[in-house]
């Protein structure tokens, strides 16, 4: 496993070199993007919405099946919420940033930011206890939803905004750096989408520290490690983005659930 990879520093632009390192292996790790105060704030803003959706019994947001878990103390939590962004000013304001626009070379033309596209700003809260329903999650690239979709396959990259401290033993997103660069066989076969959650001897072991910023590309084969260690120290906070092209296609309350999205809801 490699565990020891170059991480950069973002400024007002993308450099020549951050570009290629993103090209080759589909991932990149920027360091310090906000500081201990606003990885605060973000958090804060979570529970409350938590508190919010935990009232109203919010089962889906535009569609996409909200998930809740069990915290360590027995107290119920969402564990993965979508469109979180539309649900809280912190976390709208968040993302007008002017740093995304920068993250948005990486895209390509046309890329955007898809606060209203996809799952929106998905926050992931991740604790591992014998209740938790959300400690780990299985091999997949983020390009197979495209096929669900029945839509071609548009680039799409992922944006994770890490809120907690990491050591190895946390766990967290292992990639498989390059694997943005397969054709479609490999995509849909490689690995069960979901259902394999073992190692693989090629996978990279992303290391963040709170405030820290990854892109990956959604066609890389990525998952998340479960925790070697419980308690509290295993709590794992991380906000997703997608940056997305072609046709703009937001959601609303209408929006259908896709077959992936009930498909992941069955797996631990
Ligand atoms: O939690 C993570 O770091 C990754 C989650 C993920 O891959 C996903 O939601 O598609
Ligand atoms: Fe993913």
């Amino acid at each position: 496993m490699v565990t020891n990879y170059r991480r950069f520093t973002l400024t007002e632009t993308i450099s020549t070199e951050q570009k290629n390192f993103f090209e080759e292996y589909g991932f990149i790790h920027f360091e310090n993007f906000i500081n201990a105060d606003a990885v605060k704030a973000l958090i804060t803003a979570s529970e409350e919405v938590k508190r919010r959706w935990l009232v109203s019994d919010v089962q889906k947001v535009n569609g996409v099946p909200i998930k809740y878990g069990v915290d360590l103390s027995g107290q119920p939590i969402v564990q993965r919420f979508a469109f979180i962004n539309q649900h809280h000013p912190v976390l709208a304001e968040f993302l007008l940033d002017p740093r995304f626009n920068t993250l948005l070379e990486l895209g390509g033309i046309g890329a955007r930011l898809g606060d209203c596209e996809k799952d929106g700003m998905v926050f992931n809260h991740y604790v591992n206890s014998p209740k938790s329903k959300f400690t780990q999650m299985g091999w997949h690239v983020d390009g197979l939803r495209e096929i669900f979709y029945g839509k071609k396959l548009n680039p799409m990259l992922n944006v994770g905004i890490h809120l907690s401290d990491l050591k190895l033993e946390n766990g967290g997103l292992r990639i498989i750096p390059g694997t943005h660069k397969q054709g479609l066989a490999s995509m849909l076969f490689k690995k069960a989408h979901f259902l394999n959650n073992e190692p693989d001897a090629n996978e990279l072991a992303i290391i963040p520290k709170a405030g820290d910023l990854t892109i990956h590309d959604g066609r890389l084969w990525h998952r998340v490690g479960k925790s070697s260690v419980v308690g509290e120290q295993s709590r794992r906070r991380v906000i997703y983005i997608p940056i997305v092209t072609g046709k703009y296609q937001p959601k609303d309350e209408n929006s259908p659930t896709l077959l992936y999205q009930r498909f992941a809801g069955l797996v631990k």
